[in-house]
């Protein structure tokens, strides 16, 4: 069986602090997590940033730091959001490439977001393809409905992806595909031939698309920014949620992925970082 890779996005951007209190704020803390999920069995980090204060930002200098705390803490895949919060710039959300972390996610369509608009327009997507093109990141495209893989073949028709490519499936966003079975299947069938996939299950449905991927040979995302409880009225950590995979896996004789094997699955760079405390995104 081919390994599982655990995708962990521990911040995301909608959450806020009184909602759960392991919702981490400080690129030092996001470091002590990072430490705490490769222990688990994590191998992908999924990385927003926050101000002290707990709200959203994209600055570059914010990213640079959790860059490097992360890095501190060990060898996970750094994958940066492209995507941020609702209402940042393109511009905005495209800065940090700059730092070439080894992926970045690259949502492949506009999407009802709640009440807001996930805007993800064809200029917008040109855009930071172009950036992740320049700076040598990987993509992940973000799959949040079923016309957005038809995006990611237009793109490709541009001439700005080639497949295969590793994707994420993100269901259950209230505006996007439901988190069901059956849609997961439907999208892992409408898939270019050679993709790698990983489903990031919304609220209780994470554990549950979870267990199928394991037994699909797909990959997992999980963590705060997708599904704050363990169980039901009981807050999760992020390391605890990794585990609980770890586990189920292993019942499943699935072995999971170290982040050196993760990254010859995905083919992403080998590390560009070579000790405690480089700055990142300097030649
Ligand atoms: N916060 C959402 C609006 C991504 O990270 O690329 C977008 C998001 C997707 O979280
Ligand atoms: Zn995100």
């Amino acid at each position: 069986m081919n390994p599982l890779i655990i995708t962990v996005a521990p911040v995301g951007a909608e959450l806020t602090p009184d909602q759960t209190p392991h919702l981490v704020i400080t690129p030092k803390k996001l470091g002590e997590v990072a430490r705490k999920i490769r222990e688990a069995g994590a191998s992908i980090i999924h990385v927003h940033v926050r101000n002290d204060d707990g709200s959203n930002t994209h600055e570059v200098e914010r990213f640079r730091d959790a860059y490097e705390e992360i890095r501190k803490n060990g060898d996970l895949i750094v994958q940066f959001s492209s995507g941020g919060a609702i209402g940042m710039t393109p511009e905005e959300r495209s800065l940090p490439l700059q730092l070439k972390p080894e992926m970045a996610t690259l949502t492949c369509g506009s999407v009802n977001f709640g009440d807001d608009i996930f805007e993800n327009s064809f200029p917008i997507m040109r855009g930071i393809l172009s950036a992740m093109d320049k700076y040598g990141v990987k993509p992940e495209l973000e799959i949040f409905d079923k016309g957005h893989l038809s995006n990611a073949r237009k793109l490709e028709g541009e001439g700005l992806l080639t497949f295969p490519q590793h994707v994420d499936f993100v269901l259950g966003v209230p505006g996007g595909l439901d988190a069901s079975v059956q849609n997961l299947c439907d999208l892992v069938d409408d898939l270019p031939a050679g993709c790698t996939w990983s489903v990031a299950g919304v609220g209780r449905m994470q554990l549950t698309l979870a267990m199928v991927a394991i037994a699909m040979g797909g990959h997992v995302r999980v963590g705060l920014e997708d599904n704050i409880y363990y169980s039901k009225g009981r807050l999760a950590t992020n390391e605890e949620l990794v585990a609980r995979v770890v586990r189920i896996a292993a019942e499943a004789g699935r072995p999971v992925a170290t982040p050196a094997e993760a990254r010859q699955i995905l083919g992403v760079n080998p590390l560009d970082w070579k000790g405690t405390g480089q700055k990142v995104g300097t030649p």
